[in-house]
C-alpha cells in the first residue's frame, strides 16, 4: 500500500497475517483471525484493536533510573514539524502492517508541544492536516484522542483541579484544541484520564472545590464538543494513584458516582485499563462488571501489571485465564459502547529490536482472540450459565420474586424469618466454576 513519506521504518517486516495455531512464524497471528465470526460478529469488530501512539512511537524505554534504550529512526530531525511527519509515517506503516484499524493519541504525541500555547496550536493544525491525508490513504481511524494535561510542569498541582485558575484555563484551552484535533481526524471517542487530578496531601487540598471544578470542566468540554458536532462518547479512565498519591477517578465505581453527581452520565462512559484495576486492588473483570451493570462499559486499555511490583508496568496482556474471565463479562454485557481495545502497553526497556513491538502486539491480539473464543465456547457449550443462574433461582418465583418486584416490606421479611426454621447452607461451587474455565481454555 502506497503511503506518503518515502522511508520504510520497519524494514524486512511485512503485513502480519493470521496463520492459525500451528504456525511457527513469529510474525503471524495464531488466534486472531480478523474475519472469524464469534457470537455474531467478526473478531475485528468485537475488538477494534488500537495502537497507543505514546508507547509505540514516543516512549523510548526510559525509567526513573536511566535514559531511553530505544532509538527511533523517525526521531532524527531537529525540526519539530519534520519530526512529527516522520513519526506519523512510522506510525501509519506500523498500524497498517499490523492490520489494525485504529490508533489513540494525546495531543503532544502527534507533535512536540511548542514554547507557547499559540505555537502549539499552529503545530497541532499542521500535523492534523498531514495525518488526515495519511488516514485517507490507509483507512486507519482514530479510536480516541485526549489531551496530555499532566507532563508539562505547569500541571504539577493538577489541571482541571489545580488551585490556580490560570492553570485550569490553560488546560481548558488545551482540551479545546485536543477536541478539535480529534473531531478533525474523525475520532470516534474522547478520553479524560486525570493523571494529576487528585492530591498529594489533604492538608493543602479543598477536595469539594476541586471536584466541583472538575465537574464543571467536563461539562463545558462536553458542551463544546457537542456544539462542534461530535457525536461520540466521552470516557473517564479511572486510576487510583500514580502520579498523584490519590487520584479522584479512583476506580470505576468512584468515577460512575462522580459522573452521576455532576449530571454527566448520559455522555460519559468508562475506559477500563487492566493495570489501573489491579492498582486499585480490583481485578480487570471486577472493573468491567461494575461498568457493565451501569451500562457504561465504554472501552478497554489493554495491558497487565506485574504480580510482584506495585506500579503501573503497562506490560502487554498475555494472561489468558484473566482475559477469558474478562471476556465472559464482555460477551454477556454486549461488548463495548463505542470504544475498542487499545494496547496501552509498552515493550520492556531491554526489548530493543525493531521487531519487538510487533511480537508484543501479535501476542496481545492473540491473547484477546483466544480468550474471546474460549469465553464464547463456555457460554454456548458448557452448563456455566445454567449453574450461574441456579444460584439465584430462589428469586425466580414465590416470595423471592415478590421481593424483587418490591412487593415485600421489612415486616414481611420478619414474618418469613419467624417461620423459616434452620436455614440450609448452599455452596457457592467456586472451584467447580473455576474448573470450567480451565477445561475450555
Ligand atoms: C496512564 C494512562 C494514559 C491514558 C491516557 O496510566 O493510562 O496513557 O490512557 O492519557
Ligand atoms: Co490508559
Amino acid at each position: 500500500m502506497a503511503l506518503i513519506g518515502s522511508t520504510e521504518y520497519y524494514k524486512g517486516i511485512g503485513e502480519i497475517k493470521y496463520e492459525g495455531k500451528n504456525s511457527k512464524n513469529p510474525f503471524a497471528f495464531k488466534y486472531y483471525d480478523p474475519n472469524k465470526i464469534v457470537a455474531g460478529k467478526t473478531l475485528k469488530d468485537h475488538f477494534k484493536f488500537a495502537i497507543a501512539y505514546w508507547h509505540s512511537f514516543c516512549g523510548q524505554g526510559t525509567d526513573p533510573f536511566g535514559l531511553g534504550t530505544q532509538i527511533f529512526l523517525w526521531d532524527k530531525s531537529q525540526d519539530p514539524y519534520q519530526a512529527a511527519k516522520d513519526k506519523a509515517d512510522a506510525a501509519f506503516e506500523f498500524i497498517t502492517k499490523m492490520g489494525f484499524d485504529y490508533f489513540c493519541f494525546h495531543d503532544f504525541d502527534l507533535i512536540q508541544e511548542g514554547g507557547s500555547f499559540k505555537e502549539s496550536e499552529k503545530r497541532l493544525l499542521f500535523i492534523t492536516d498531514y495525518i488526515k491525508q495519511k488516514q485517507k490513504e490507509s483507512g486507519v481511524k482514530v479510536l480516541w484522542g485526549t489531551a496530555n494535561c499532566f507532563s508539562n510542569p505547569q500541571y504539577m498541582n493538577g489541571a482541571a483541579t489545580n488551585p490556580e485558575f490560570d492553570v485550569l484555563a490553560r488546560a481548558g484551552g488545551q482540551v479545546k484544541l485536543a477536541l478539535d484535533t480529534t473531531i478533525a481526524l474523525n475520532g470516534e471517542n474522547y478520553v479524560f484520564w486525570g493523571g494529576r487530578e487528585g492530591y498529594m496531601s489533604l492538608l493543602n487540598t479543598d477536595m469539594k472545590r476541586e471536584l466541583d471544578h472538575l465537574g464543571k470542566f467536563l461539562s463545558i468540554s462536553r458542551d463544546y464538543a457537542r456544539s462542534q458536532g461530535f457525536k461520540g462518547n466521552f470516557f473517564i479512565e479511572p486510576k487510583p494513584m500514580e502520579p498523584t498519591k490519590h487520584q479522584y477517578d479512583f476506580d470505576t465505581a468512584t468515577a460512575i458516582g462522580f459522573l452521576k453527581e455532576y449530571g454527566l452520565e448520559n455522555d460519559f462512559k468508562i475506559n477500563i485499563e487492566v493495570n489501573h484495576a489491579t492498582l486499585a486492588q480490583h481485578t480487570f473483570q471486577h472493573e468491567l462488571t461494575v461498568a457493565a451493570k451501569s451500562n457504561m462499559l465504554g472501552s478497554i486499555d489493554a495491558n497487565r501489571g506485574d504480580y510482584q511490583n506495585g506500579w503501573d508496568t503497562d506490560q502487554f496482556p498475555n494472561n489468558l485465564y484473566e482475559t477469558t474471565e474478562a471476556m465472559l463479562v464482555f460477551l454477556q454485557s454486549g461488548g463495548l459502547q463505542g470504544g475498542g481495545v487499545n494496547f496501552d502497553a509498552k515493550i520492556r526497556r531491554n526489548s530493543t529490536d525493531l521487531d519487538d513491538v510487533f511480537h508484543a502486539h501479535i501476542g496481545g491480539a492473540d491473547n484477546f482472540a483466544r480468550a474471546l473464543i474460549t469465553a464464547d465456547n463456555i457460554l454456548t457449550s458448557s452448563n456455566y450459565k445454567e449453574l450461574f443462574n441456579l444460584r439465584y433461582e430462589s428469586f425466580n418465583s414465590g416470595k423471592g420474586k415478590e421481593f424483587e418486584q418490591g412487593k415485600l416490606n421489612l415486616n414481611d421479611l420478619y414474618k418469613l424469618a419467624l417461620n423459616s426454621g434452620k436455614l440450609k447452607l448452599k455452596s457457592g461451587k467456586q472451584e467447580m466454576f473455576e474448573n470450567i474455565i480451565n477445561q475450555f481454555i
